[in-house]
C-alpha cells in the first residue's frame, strides 16, 4: 500500500510529460517505474531507509534518475519536477487523461481551443456535439469520448478487487492486535470476488466490542469516520473507500457471515425458502417461531435447508441453487490446482525482470513449468521482436532452461493478430514454439462482424494453442471491444484452441460469465498472470477466484495439467 504510492507519482509522471511532449523513453521508464514498483513485494522506503539510493536501484525498473525521485519524496514529501509540471497540468485537468479516448494531444488541444479543463467540461461539451469540427475531432471520436465518461461515471466509487484485498488485507492484521478478538471475516462482494467492489464489509466476535471499535477507528488510513457505535461503526478510507464494521455474537456469526457476504439477490432466495417452511431468516440466525434453530455457522445455515456448503463465489442467484438442491454444485478449482504460468513476458520485450528470478518465483509458488511469451514485431510499443530476433531469444531460454533445475520453461510467444485476422510471424517460426499465444493489439474500434472473423480466422491457424485477453476490456477504463465472443468460443470448441482467462486485476478477461459459457460450450481455460515482472506471477489469486465464480473446476482448466500431459495436449 505505502509502494502505491511511489507508483502512483510515477505514473502521474509519465502523463505529465507526455502532456508536456517530453521524451518518450523519459516518459516509458517512468511507466515501467510505477508498474514495477506497484507490484514490487518489499517496502520501497525501508529499502530505501537501509541502502539507499544503491539499493533503491536493486528494484527493476528503477534507475538513478528515479531513484533520486524516490529519495527526494521520502525526505521532502515532494517531487519537485512534479510540482512545476503540476503547475501547468493541475490535478483536474489530469483527470482528464483517464478518460477513455482521451489523449494528452486531444486534451492540450481542447484546452487551447475551448477552454476544458475537467471531466465536468468536457461531458457538458462532449453531450452538447461542441467538440466535432475541432481539430482532428470528427462525430466518432465525440461519440467515443462519451462512451468513455459514461464508463467513468458507471464505475465511480467502486475499486478493483485487488485493491479492495490489499485494505482488507491490511485492516484484518491491524484488528487482529487487539488481544481479545475473536473471529475476523472480509464479507460482502470482496468474499465473493467479485471483479469490484463498492465498500468493505467486516465481521468480527469479541469479548468487548469497545475496544474492537476504538481500535478500528484509528486505522492508519482512516480519512473520516463516519458512524461509532456498539455495533457498527463506518469509515471512510484515504483511497475513498468506504468500511464498515459489525460486531456480532457467537451464536450469530454463521447467519451475519451469510447475511453480510450476501448478494442480495441470494439472500432474498433464502429468506423466500424459509418462509415456504414457515422459518424465518436474518443476520441472527434461522428461527422457528421464537425458537433460533441455526446461526452459529454457515454450515448450519445451509444444512437447515438440507443444502450442503455453497462456496461465497457461486452465491449470485445464479443456479447455485439449483445445483445444491441436487447436490450438482461443482468442486470449484483452487490454487493449488494451478501447475504453472503460460504467458509471461522478459526483458526481450517489456518485462523487467530476468527469466531466471521469474522461475526461481514460479518454482517457490510449486509451478512445474512456465511459459515466457513475449511480443511480435507488429506491438512496436511494448518493444516487440522480428521472426529473427524471437529465434535467437529462444536460443537465450534454451540455455537458461539447461541451467535451471526443478522447473521448465517453455517457449512461446503472444503472437499480434493483424487487422485481417493472419497473424504478425509465419507458420516456420510459429512451428519452433512450444506454446503459441495470439491476441489482438491494434484497431480495438473494428466492427463487431470484422472483429469477430478475425480473430475466429487466427484461432483457424493450428499453431495457436491460446487466445489472451479475448475482449481487450480494462476494467473501469476500456470497454471490450465489440466482438461476438459466443462464435469465438464456438470456433474454440472446434479448432481445440483455449481461451485465457487474464488473471491481471485490471483485467480479468475473460469474464466470470463468459468462463461459464467457456465450459458448456467444452472449451478449457488457461488462468495466466500475463506477468511483465516475477511479483506479478502472485496475481494468479485473482484468475483463479473469477474462474470460481465461472463455476470452474479442476478439469477446466489446462494449466492444471502435469507437464507430460499438457505437453501432449499441445
Ligand atoms: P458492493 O459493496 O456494492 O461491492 O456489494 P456488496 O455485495 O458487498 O453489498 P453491500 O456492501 O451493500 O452489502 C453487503 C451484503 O449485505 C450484501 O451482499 C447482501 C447484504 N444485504 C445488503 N442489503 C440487503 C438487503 O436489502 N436485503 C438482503 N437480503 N441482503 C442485503
Ligand atoms: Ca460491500
Ligand atoms: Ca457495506
Amino acid at each position: 500500500m505505502e509502494n502505491e504510492k511511489f507508483a502512483q507519482i510515477f505514473l502521474e509522471l509519465a502523463s505529465l510529460l507526455e502532456l508536456a511532449e517530453d521524451n518518450p523513453f523519459k516518459i516509458r521508464a517512468y511507466g515501467k517505474a510505477a508498474q514495477s514498483i506497484e507490484s514490487f513485494s518489499g517496502s520501497i522506503e525501508d529499502i530505501y531507509k537501509k541502502g539507499g539510493l544503491k539499493a533503491l536501484q536493486e528494484i527493476p525498473g528503477v534507475g538513478q534518475h528515479i531513484a533520486e525521485k524516490i529519495e527526494e519524496y521520502i525526505l521532502t514529501n515532494k517531487v519537485s519536477a512534479r510540482e512545476k509540471l503540476l503547475k501547468q497540468f493541475p490535478p483536474k485537468f489530469l483527470e482528464l487523461l483517464t478518460i477513455q479516448g482521451m489523449g494528452p494531444k486531444t486534451a492540450v488541444m481542447l484546452r487551447k481551443k475551448i477552454g476544458i479543463d475537467s471531466v465536468d467540461k468536457l461531458a457538458k461539451a462532449a453531450k452538447a456535439g461542441k467538440l466535432k469540427g475541432l481539430a482532428g475531432m470528427g462525430e466518432k471520436k465525440e461519440q467515443n469520448i462519451l462512451r468513455g465518461i459514461e464508463l467513468k461515471e458507471k464505475s465511480r466509487g467502486r475499486f478493483l478487487l485487488s485493491e479492495a484485498t490489499d485494505y482488507a488485507h491490511a485492516l484484518v492484521e491491524w484488528l487482529q492486535k487487539v488481544k481479545d478478538i475473536d473471529k475476523i471475516m472480509p464479507a460482502g462482494s470482496l468474499r465473493r470476488g467479485c471483479e469490484t467492489v463498492g465498500d468493505l464489509d467486516i465481521l468480527v466476535t469479541a469479548k468487548s466490542s469497545k475496544k474492537i471499535m476504538d481500535h478500528f477507528v484509528k486505522f492508519p488510513e482512516v480519512a473520516e469516520v463516519l458512524a461509532k457505535g456498539e455495533t457498527k461503526s463506518s469509515v471512510v478510507l484515504k483511497n475513498g473507500m468506504q468500511a464498515d464494521i459489525r460486531v456480532v455474537p457467537p451464536a450469530s456469526f454463521g447467519a451475519a457471515a451469510h447475511y453480510f457476504t450476501g448478494s442480495k439477490q441470494h439472500n432474498i432466495h433464502l429468506r423466500e425458502l424459509g418462509v415456504k417452511k414457515g422459518l424465518k431468516v436474518n443476520e441472527y440466525g434461522i428461527f422457528k417461531g421464537k425458537n433460533k434453530i441455526a446461526g452459529k455457522t454457515e454450515e448450519e445455515m445451509f444444512k437447515t435447508f438440507g443444502f450442503p456448503f455453497i462456496p461465497p463465489e457461486l452465491r449470485e442467484n445464479r443456479g447455485e441453487w439449483e445445483a445444491a438442491q441436487k447436490n450438482k454444485l461443482p468442486k470449484l478449482i483452487e490454487l493449488k490446482d494451478i501447475k504453472g504460468d503460460l504467458h509471461i513476458h522478459s526483458p526481450a520485450t517489456d518485462g523487467t525482470d530476468p527469466i531466471e528470478k521469474i522461475a526461481k518465483v514460479a518454482k517457490k509458488l510449486g509451478y512445474e513449468y512456465i511459459a515466457i511469451t513475449d511480443h511480435t514485431e507488429s506491438t512496436r510499443v511494448a518493444g516487440g521482436l522480428t521472426e529473427k530476433e524471437m529465434l535467437k531469444h529462444f536460443e537465450e531460454i534454451d540455455k537458461i532452461n539447461s541451467k535451471i533445475k526443478g522447473i521448465t520453461i517453455l517457449k512461446g510467444a503472444e503472437v499480434d493478430i493483424l487487422p485481417d485476422g493472419t497473424l504478425d510471424y509465419s507458420n516456420e517460426v510459429l512451428k519452433e514454439m512450444d506454446i503459441v499465444l495470439a491476441a489482438v493489439h491494434s484497431r480495438f474500434k473494428m466492427p463487431e462482424k470484422e472483429m469477430t472473423d478475425r480473430i475466429c480466422k487466427a484461432l483457424k491457424n493450428k499453431y495457436v494453442k491460446i487466445l489472451t485477453h479475448p475482449t481487450g476490456r480494462l476494467i473501469g477504463e476500456r470497454e471490450p471491444y465489440a466482438v461476438n465472443l459466443e462464435k469465438v468460443l464456438k470456433v474454440a470448441a472446434d479448432t481445440g484452441t483455449h481461451i485465457e482467462l487474464n488473471a491481471n486485476p485490471h483485467r480479468l478477461d475473460l469474464n466470470d460469465i463468459y468462463c461459464h459459457k467457456a465450459k458448456e460450450l467444452g472449451v478449457k481455460v488457461v488462468i495466466a498472470t500475463d506477468a511483465h515482472n516475477a511479483d506479478s506471477l502472485y496475481l494468479m489469486y485473482f484468475g483463479v477466484i473469477t474462474a470460481r465464480r465461472g463455476w470452474l473446476e479442476k478439469k477446466d482448466v489446462l494449466n492444471t495439467l502435469p507437464l507430460k500431459n499438457l505437453l501432449n495436449l499441445l
